[in-house]
C-alpha cells in the first residue's frame, strides 16, 4: 500500500493475536535479563516490588516514522508516585515514556525549575591556576540535599531500575516481559499503572515504509483497537496474585466512577483510581470491588486543598493508601 491510509475490515486484535504479529522492540531480551536480575536480589531480600509506568505512548503512522500520535502524559503522576514507592520501602521499576518525567530529576525539570537558573559561578576560571568553581545558590542548597541525599541512596541500593519506551509497541511487549518476570513475587508485586497508554495503534502491515506524502487530499487512517492487556494481565501474567491498580482519565467527571467500575468488572483486579484531567493534582477517586458482594464497589476520594500543592503532593497520600491495601493483601494470603 502507499500510505498509512488503509480499509480494515475486522480491525480487532486479541493479545495474542497482537503479539503474535507485531514485532517485539529490538533490545527486549537485553532489558528482560536486567529486569530478572532486579527482581530476583529483590525477591530474596524479601522486598515486595511495585513496577510504575508512566508517560505517554506513541503510535507511528510511517516505518520511517515522521509522524506520529501522542498520548497526553508529562510522566509527573508516575515518577512523583516512584518517589513515595522508595519512601514506603518498595524497590521500583520505573518504566517510562524516553524523556518524560523520572523520579529524583522531575525536581529539577528544565521547563518549570531549570537548574542551570540556580548554579553561580565563584570564579571566572580565566586564570590557569584557578579553574572556575561552581556552587548552588543558598536559597536551593537545603532541597537539593535532600533530593540528592535521597537519590544517591536508592542509587547505592539498586532500589530503583528504569526502563524505557516510546511507542504503544514497547510498551506492550515490556509490561508483557515484565510481569511474567514479577511473578516470582506472587503477592508482593504490585502494578501501579499510571502510563497513559494509546487505544488504537496502526498495525506494521498496515504503515507506510516512507513518510505519507500531502498533496493528495485529505488523509484517512482507520486505525485497528489495540488490545485490552488488562484481561490477561490479571489472569494469565501475574496469575490473580499480584495488586493491580489502573487509572482512568476521563475530562467528562461524571464518566469516572462509572468507567472505572467498568473496569473493575471486565478485568477483575483491585483498584482503579479515577483521574479527572484538570482536578488531578488535587483528588483521585479509588474504586475497588466490595469485599464479599459481587458486582458491588466502594469509592474513596483522596483530596489535598488546591492551595496546598506548592507543599503537599497528593501522590504521597495515594501511595501510602496503595501500601497498606497492599500489605493487606499480602497478609491476606498469609491467612489462607
Ligand atoms: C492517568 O490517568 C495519569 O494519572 C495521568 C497523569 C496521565 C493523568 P501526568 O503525567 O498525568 O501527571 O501529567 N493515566 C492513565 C491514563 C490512561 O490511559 N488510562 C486508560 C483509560 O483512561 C486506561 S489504562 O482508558
Amino acid at each position: 500500500m502507499s500510505t498509512a491510509a488503509s480499509t480494515t475490515t475486522d480491525s480487532n486484535f486479541s493479545a495474542e493475536s497482537y503479539y503474535a504479529t507485531q514485532p517485539p522492540p529490538t533490545h527486549l531480551d537485553h532489558e528482560v535479563r536486567n529486569v530478572r536480575e532486579f527482581v530476583q536480589k529483590h525477591a530474596n531480600a524479601g522486598r515486595n516490588v511495585v513496577l510504575v509506568t508512566s508517560g505517554g505512548t506513541t503510535v507511528p503512522l510511517e516505518l520511517n516514522v515522521v509522524r506520529f500520535l501522542d498520548n497526553f502524559s508529562a510522566g509527573t503522576r508516575g515518577a512523583t508516585s516512584a518517589e513515595y514507592f522508595l519512601k514506603e520501602g518498595y524497590a521500583v521499576i520505573f518504566m517510562h515514556r524516553q524523556f518524560s518525567l523520572q523520579p529524583f530529576s522531575r525536581h529539577y525539570s528544565h521547563s518549570t525549575h531549570p537548574f542551570l537558573d540556580f548554579l553561580e559561578i565563584e570564579q571566572d576560571g580565566s586564570q590557569a591556576d584557578s579553574p572556575a568553581r561552581i556552587s548552588v545558590t543558598e536559597k536551593e542548597r537545603a532541597p537539593l540535599l535532600e533530593v540528592l541525599t535521597a537519590y544517591k541512596a536508592v542509587h547505592t541500593s539498586d532500589l530503583l531500575h528504569t526502563l524505557t519506551f516510546v511507542t504503544v509497541n514497547d510498551y506492550l511487549w515490556l509490561l508483557r516481559a515484565v510481569s511474567q518476570e514479577l511473578a516470582v513475587l506472587g503477592r508482593r508485586a504490585l502494578y501501579y499503572l499510571a502510563a497513559a497508554v494509546s487505544d488504537f495503534f496502526l498495525p506494521r502491515q498496515k504503515m507506510s515504509e516512507h513518510k505519507i506524502q500531502s498533496g493528495k487530499g485529505s488523509l484517512h487512517i482507520e486505525m485497528d483497537q489495540v488490545p485490552k492487556i488488562l484481561k490477561p494481565l490479571v489472569s494469565e501474567w501475574t496469575q490473580g496474585q499480584a495488586f493491580i491498580v489502573s487509572f482512568k482519565l476521563e475530562t467528562d467527571p461524571s464518566l469516572l466512577v462509572p468507567k472505572a467500575r467498568q473496569a473493575l468488572a471486565r478485568y477483575g483486579h483491585q483498584v482503579v483510581i479515577g483521574n479527572d484531567l484538570h482536578t488531578r493534582k488535587h483528588q483521585v477517586v479509588f474504586v475497588s470491588p466490595s469485599a464479599g458482594r459481587d458486582n458491588e464497589y466502594v469509592e474513596t476520594w483522596i483530596r489535598i486543598e488546591p492551595s496546598q500543592d506548592a507543599v503537599k503532593e497528593i501522590e504521597e497520600d495515594i501511595v501510602a493508601e496503595l501500601a497498606r491495601r497492599h500489605h493487606l493483601w499480602i497478609d491476606t494470603s498469609l491467612s489462607l
